[in-house]
């Protein structure tokens, strides 16, 4: 466990508030959001919990349960606390930092393949408890531009030919097609954003076509040929720039067409992975770059679709300070993933002090085949150090599988990724732990929501044994979610101060759970001191010892999800212009990649 006093120390360099106002995006802060926003603002403080536990028996632990709330220190109360309460510090006087976007999951074919086998009502019920607001209210999806590892089958919206690897170059890009199960992902997105409008939606691509890749010849020090990586087709060949931006253009075209706006593109999914067969593509930094240079940066532009450099492991972090040197004024975001062994977030905390007008987002983490009978952090190890590292946003990879972790490729796809939902058969569908835990954020921080900094009370983090960490973000209403997580193996007395604000708050939080605190606005609790409200809350909630099937698209059982809140209302663009960032030296490299050794 660190000493406390480090937990102060890790982020002294994060203390401005950066924004995230020139990300395109039809969302914009507010006001139709959810809890926390203008229209819903919080009125009584609650407790939201869900057990880290995964149960051998479904719905016999709380998820998204309302748990016993905290309460104003007043001074009237000399009962002391026992054992003696953590101490809580939130610095709401100058910890203001980055502006929050969202949080979620991603849009596989895998996802849409089995969401698509429910019924018409069922699907239906499904999309509306992750994305509506009384469900999970997603703020932040990835989706996949062709297949990924988490598809059936292997394509691009142009192989030209009879297969992924077999297709003749298409040099005016005339046989682009979305195909049937790029139509089928753009129909899903369409109905996704009949439940909510204003998620910020990036697109990834596994690869580009086939036929824009080297055949053979790549082989990446430290990849070992002599094994089951012999099919080496895959590193971008330079010579087809101009009909990967032709590419992308006409994705984007595409779904525009079908009436969904892209908000976010990252050039390539993880962008030095390069096993072969595997569904992915070597794109080095200086063809990334030459890539926007050569016009798609312009698209982007004149479409307000902000680009997210990099998107892939911790363990490389040079490579989106060399796009933001190459690319000069075309990145508008990092994007970063949670794997290589133990993600090491503090790269994201020297990438904001080089540049520190460029949101950072956690586009990527899998729950490899979590254990029913075990403690799942998987979410949280994810979202919570991002969070406090600076990220605008996170999403867990896989929205939904079957009960066998697929359709998965049979190139290597993961064999134990599993879905926020997995779905049975066509009338049957379950919410795994994951669901409800990514529910402890995206249902209750809202886009244009402000992350603080939190001076004392965090102890360990996600590479420790056990961890107490919380992070603090004050809504567009001013009330505050507080999502903790507490892995002490036992329940957590707190007491929550500001620097700022003279509201105490003490209650405790439960072993083994994260849990979700949100404390009204300062002037809603003046005009509140007269005891506690008993108005049901503003949202619903799921309830852990019920059995029934709440009605339809409150996702809960019986008791308390009759709050359902008002529908969606529909946002239009807002504009947005971006940013010209300096050349700056690049401020860590504890690797250096591979140049572009074509
Ligand atoms: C007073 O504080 C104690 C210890 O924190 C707590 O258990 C108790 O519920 C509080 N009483 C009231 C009325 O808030
Ligand atoms: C590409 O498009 C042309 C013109 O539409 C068509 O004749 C040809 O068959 C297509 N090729 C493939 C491989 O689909
Ligand atoms: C994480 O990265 C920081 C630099 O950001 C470095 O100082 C530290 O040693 C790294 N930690 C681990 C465990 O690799
Ligand atoms: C769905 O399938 C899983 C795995 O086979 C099983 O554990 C679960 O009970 C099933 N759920 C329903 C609701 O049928
Ligand atoms: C958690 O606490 C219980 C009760 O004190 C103890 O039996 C158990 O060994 C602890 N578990 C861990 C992982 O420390
Ligand atoms: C905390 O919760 C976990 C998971 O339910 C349980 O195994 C453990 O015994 C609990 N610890 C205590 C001290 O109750
Ligand atoms: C204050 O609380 C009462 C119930 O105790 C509630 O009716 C009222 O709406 C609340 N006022 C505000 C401004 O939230
Ligand atoms: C668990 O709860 C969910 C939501 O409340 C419900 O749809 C599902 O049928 C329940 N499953 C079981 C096995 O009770
Ligand atoms: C749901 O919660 C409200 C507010 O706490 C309470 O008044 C109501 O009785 C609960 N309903 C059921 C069925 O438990
Ligand atoms: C859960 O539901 C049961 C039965 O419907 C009800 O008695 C209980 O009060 C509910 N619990 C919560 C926390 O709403
Ligand atoms: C899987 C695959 O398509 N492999 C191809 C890689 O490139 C070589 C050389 O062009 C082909 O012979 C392989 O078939």
């Amino acid at each position: 466990m660190l000493p406390l006093v480090l937990c102060t120390a890790l982020f002294p360099l994060l203390s401005f508030a950066q924004s995230v106002k020139n990300l395109g995006s039809s969302g914009g802060n507010g006001p139709s959001g959810g809890i926390g926003d203008l229209n819903n603002p919080v009125l009584k403080a609650e407790a939201i919990v869900t057990d880290a536990f995964i149960p051998l028996k479904q719905n016999t632990t709380r998820q998204l349960a309302r748990g016993k709330p905290p309460v104003l220190d007043d001074g009237t109360n000399t009962t002391k606390a026992c054992p003696p309460p953590r101490t809580i510090l939130i610095d709401d006087l100058n910890g203001k930092r980055q502006e929050m976007v969202g949080f979620g999951y991603s849009w596989t074919d895998s996802s849409v393949e089995v969401l698509s086998r429910l019924t018409p009502d069922l699907q239906d019920q499904v999309l509306r408890e992750l994305f509506g607001q009384e469900g999970l209210n997603m703020g932040m999806m990835r989706h996949t531009i062709g297949s990924s590892d988490m598809s059936g089958r292997q394509y691009s919206f142009d192989d030209n030919g009879p297969s992924f690897n077999e297709g003749q170059p298409d040099l005016s890009l005339e046989n682009f097609s979305l195909g049937e199960d790029g139509e089928a992902m753009v129909n899903m997105i369409s109905k996704m954003n009949h439940y909510k409008s204003d998620i910020f939606l990036i697109g990834s691509p596994w690869s580009y076509p086939g036929w824009m890749k080297h055949n053979g010849l790549f082989i990446a020090p430290n990849l070992d040929a002599g094994t089951s990586y012999n099919i080496l087709n895959n590193s971008f060949d330079r010579q087809y720039i101009p009909q990967a931006i032709a590419y992308f253009t006409k994705y984007l075209d595409a779904y525009a067409a079908r009436g969904v706006q892209v908000n976010g593109l990252t050039l390539m999914n993880e962008p030095l992975n390069y096993k072969g067969g595997y569904p992915c593509m070597y794109l080095d930094s200086t063809d990334g770059a030459d890539i926007l240079n050569h016009g798609l940066g312009e698209v982007l532009k004149d479409r307000n679709i902000a680009l997210l450099a990099y998107d892939h492991n911790t363990d490389q972090p040079i490579y989106p300070s060399q796009m933001l040197q190459r690319a000069n004024g075309y990145i508008d975001a990092a994007a970063w993933h949670c794997y290589a062994y133990l993600a090491n977030y503090s790269v994201m905390q020297d990438f904001h002090q080089a540049y520190p007008d460029t949101p950072q987002f956690m586009t990527e983490c899998s729950n490899y085949l979590p254990q029913t009978g075990a403690l799942n952090w998987q979410v949280v190890n994810a979202f919570v150090p991002a969070v406090q590292f600076g990220g605008a946003g996170a999403s867990m990879w896989v929205l939904a599988t079957d009960p066998d972790f697929g359709p998965h490729s049979p190139y290597g796809g993961c064999a134990g990724c599993q879905g926020a939902i997995i779905v049975n058969s066509s009338t049957s569908y379950l919410k795994t732990n994951d669901y409800y835990v990514v529910g402890q954020f995206s249902k209750f921080i809202r886009r244009g929501a402000f992350n603080y900094r939190v001076l004392k009370g965090n102890e360990g983090n996600h590479l420790t044994p056990n961890q107490f960490n919380l992070i603090a973000t004050q809504n567009p209403d001013k009330s505050w979610a507080i999502v903790f997580v507490n892995n002490l193996n036992r329940t957590e007395n707190v007491r929550l101060e500001f620097t700022g604000s003279a509201n105490i708050w003490e209650g405790s939080i439960p072993n083994s759970t994260v849990t979700t605190w949100l404390l009204p606005a300062d002037d809603v609790l003046r005009q509140n001191t007269t005891g506690p409200s008993t108005s049901t809350p503003p949202f619903a909630l799921y309830n852990a010892t019920s059995t029934a099937v709440g009605p339809a698209g409150t996702g809960g059982g019986k008791g308390n999800d009759s709050c359902v809140l008002p529908p969606v209302t529909l946002s239009t663009s807002s504009s947005a212009s971006s940013t010209t960032t300096p050349l700056i030296p690049v401020p860590h490299t504890i690797n250096v990649i591979e140049q572009n050794v074509l």
